[in-house]
């Protein structure tokens, strides 16, 4: 009798501290929950399942956490609120893509925009954005690959006034096509040490591109 009764505690002290369900993190799932008002996302996103198994989210395995996102062609507003991710914490791979976001903007007292820290790939390709979002990526220390694709950047990339703009140093994929870049962007390469791929096609580079530098790498 008293095992048994022992027994039902350590069930219901398990169930509550989550040992035997192998579910994601509450936090999470709240955030993602609190997305979904935003996106139009998978019926499948319900409160009370385990967030690892909804469709266009993967997790790690071992940390239950949520590690790839993928919420393309579903954003109903023009500006993302970049503070709606931070409880991500190990958020590796975002894909944004087609979703006409035109910028982004981050809750009061923090003054700097800033994407979940553990970004190693950020897909921003055929959105809205424009020259002066690019900065919010410099901090970005994990970020691999970094596609900004059919945008509306345009000109030299500067930021304000003579503020020299900072791509991550760790990028090794970076896709600015179909922007109007002209070709005084290319300046802002050169502290790239691990680029393996840049595709710069559909711009508006002209004159006589001296890119030796970059390749000699
Ligand atoms: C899962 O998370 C652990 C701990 O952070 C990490 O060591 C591991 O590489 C991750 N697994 C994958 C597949 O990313
Ligand atoms: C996690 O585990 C599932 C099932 O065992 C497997 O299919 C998947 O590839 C694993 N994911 C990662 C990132 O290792
Ligand atoms: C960037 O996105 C575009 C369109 O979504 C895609 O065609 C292209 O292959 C992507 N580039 C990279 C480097 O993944
Ligand atoms: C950025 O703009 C400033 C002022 O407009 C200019 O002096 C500087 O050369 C520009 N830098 C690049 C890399 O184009
Ligand atoms: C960019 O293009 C202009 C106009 O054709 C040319 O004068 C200039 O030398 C070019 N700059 C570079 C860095 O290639
Ligand atoms: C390209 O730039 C490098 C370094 O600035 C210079 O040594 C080289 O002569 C230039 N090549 C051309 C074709 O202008
Ligand atoms: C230096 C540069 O190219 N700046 C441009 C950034 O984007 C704004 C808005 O599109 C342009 O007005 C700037 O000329």
């Amino acid at each position: 009798m008293s095992t048994n009764r022992l027994w039902v505690s350590f069930l219901i002290i398990a169930l509550v501290e989550g040992w035997l369900s192998e579910c994601c993190w509450n936090k999470e799932r709240d955030a993602l929950l609190y997305l979904k008002a935003h996106f139009d996302s998978p019926s499948d996103w319900v409160d009370g399942s385990d967030c690892c198994l909804w469709e266009n989210v993967e997790c790690n395995n071992t940390t239950r956490r949520v590690s790839k996102l993928t919420l393309s062609e579903s954003f109903q507003n023009r500006y993302l609120h970049l503070s709606d991710f931070h409880v991500f914490k190990a958020l590796e791979s975002l894909d944004l893509s087609g979703n006409d976001i035109a910028g982004f903007i981050q809750n009061k007292g923090n003054d700097r925009l800033s994407w979940p820290s553990s970004l190693e790939v950020l897909d921003l390709s055929y959105n809205n954005l424009r020259n002066d979002t690019v900065s919010s990526f410099s901090d970005l220390k994990c970020l691999k690959q970094l596609n900004l694709s059919g945008n509306m950047l345009e000109g030299s990339l500067n930021i304000s006034g003579n503020e020299r703009l900072l791509w991550p140093s760790s990028l090794e994929f970076l896709d600015l096509s179909y922007n109007s870049l002209r070709n005084d962007t290319l300046s802002s390469f050169s502290d790239l040490k691990c680029l393996k791929q840049l595709d710069l096609s559909g711009n508006m580079l002209e004159g006589s591109l001296n890119i030796s530098g970059e390749c000699d790498k």
